[in-house]
């Protein structure tokens, strides 16, 4: 195992990246900006380093500087959380080629799906199932781009091959728009990712977001630890997140779960990764595939018992995996509500200092975040101060304890969207389950 690592991220992620650490017996490394001296993880590392002011262009993207910290420190490997630099295919080079072990894929993995066109090539290929479409790049044949629009049958998307995330996308709906479409998504993709390469597929009208969580060790094992619903979102910002996902099958899970184990195998992945996948009318269709740890991973980890990030530092480290897949076994429901510091009518980031902070608990209940009594959320970053997580004995009770916790929590001093969240947890098509992607953004633009 390794001695010493660095964390470069902040925030909750950050926190949690060192309680794993303190379990596993690793000295700590934060490497933190100008105004994040106060961070909970800052104060609790072995060594703090500054990189940078509060810019993260300037600190937590500069990447010689945190390169820099690990030298001077005499740190073994990097930890990129997510966001920021995680997937970062030149962090990942530049860590390796500096003596250092990046806590995550290759960079050539990094590349391969930072690209959704190879992502999607590779995918196809290892026998994945894929949105229809060829997957292909548009040329500048109109006639071919209207006859591909009009062999898959609109409405088409048109989406950026260096894009994902929900940027670099035109949906079209009639064959009038699609050449003008296809200009205009070029023209964008070039000026917001300097790559001009689009490709084209079926528009699905209302799917759910469905992801898998995998984790690959250096020895060719692959496990897979089950599904995630995604479907809660608001601008493809996750809002809420669930596991199991509601009505999926023991045998769709084991069916999927299957083939993205065996891709993973296919490509050599390495570490914890994420098969995105829009679900519609009982069929499952690849979008992307993320290459780092995400925000939602405890709602896996609630109900399978196993620690993802003390898992990504153990493959890191050369170790197998601690179970297999034989080994991996679902109990109960667990719901993920994101706490962000922002105005729960307009959506506007709230930064401020927290004068008064009560954690829930009982039963289930998992609280993550770096808030205290007195801290600075400052403007810079993302506006998410932390996660709340309920687990149950099915998905009623993890919802009846999310609603307790929500009550519980106390947050004063600046705006949250905890009025949000317990009002979702009373919705009725929340109870229900298994909405799309559009339903939270409908319920919000009637209420
Ligand atoms: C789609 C789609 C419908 N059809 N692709 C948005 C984020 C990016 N990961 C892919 N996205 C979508 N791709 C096809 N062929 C709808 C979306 C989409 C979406 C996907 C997941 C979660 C939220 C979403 C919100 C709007 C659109």
């Amino acid at each position: 195992m390794f001695d010493k690592i660095v964390i470069a991220n902040r925030g909750e992620i950050a926190l949690r990246i060192l309680r794993a650490c303190r379990e596993l017996g690793i000295k700590t490394v934060a490497v933190h900006s100008d105004v994040d001296r106060d961070l909970k993880h800052v104060r609790l590392a072995d060594e703090a380093v500054c990189i940078g002011p509060a810019a993260s262009a300037d600190s937590y993207l500069n990447i010689p500087a945190i390169i820099s910290a690990a030298e001077v420190t005499d740190a073994e490997a990097i930890h990129p959380g997510y966001g920021f630099l995680s997937e970062n295919a030149d962090f990942s080079e530049k860590v390796a080629q500096s003596g250092f072990t990046f806590i995550g894929p290759s960079a050539d993995t990094i590349r391969m799906m930072g690209d959704k066109i190879s992502a999607k090539k590779a995918m196809k290929k290892a026998g994945i199932p894929c949105v229809p479409g060829n997957g292909n790049p548009l040329g500048n044949n109109p006639k071919e781009n209207l006859r591909m629009a009009s062999d898959i049958g609109y409405p088409v998307i048109i989406k950026a091959a260096g894009g994902g995330g929900g940027r670099g996308m035109r949906t079209v709906h009639t064959e009038a728009a699609l050449l003008n479409s296809i200009s205009l998504t070029k023209a964008e993709a070039g000026t917001v990712f300097g790559n001009s390469t689009v490709y084209m597929e079926k528009f699905l009208e209302d799917p759910r977001h469905i992801e898998f969580q995998i984790m690959a060790d250096s020895h060719g094992n692959v496990i897979h630890l089950g599904e995630r619903d995604c479907s809660m979102q608001r601008r493809h910002q996750k809002v809420i997140e669930e596991a199991p996902a509601p009505g999926i099958t023991e045998e769709e899970r084991n069916r999927m779960g299957k083939l993205c184990t065996d891709a993973c195998k296919d490509i050599g992945y390495l570490g914890a990764g994420t098969f995105e996948f829009l679900y519609e009318r009982g069929e499952f269709f690849f979008i992307e595939m993320n290459t780092r740890v995400q925000v939602e991973h405890p709602v896996t980890e609630m109900i399978t018992g196993f620690d993802i990030v003390k898992e990504q530092l153990r493959i890191a480290a050369g170790l197998e995996l601690s179970m297999t897949q034989d080994e991996v076994t679902f109990t109960g429901h667990a719901i993920e509500c994101r706490l962000n510091a922002e105005d729960p009518t307009n959506f506007m980031p709230c930064p401020g200092v927290i004068d008064q902070f009560h954690m829930p608990g009982g039963p289930g209940i998992r609280c993550e975040t770096h808030i205290y009594n007195g801290y600075k959320v400052p403007p810079y970053y993302d506006s998410m101060i932390g996660k709340l997580i309920a687990h149950g004995d099915d998905r009623n009770s993890a919802i009846a304890r999310m609603k307790t916790a929500l009550m519980e929590m106390v947050i004063e001093g600046i705006k949250t969207n905890i009025p949000l969240q317990s009002e979702l947890m009373s919705d009725n098509g929340f109870a229900a389950g298994g909405q799309n992607i559009h339903y939270l953004e409908k319920k919000l633009g009637l209420s």
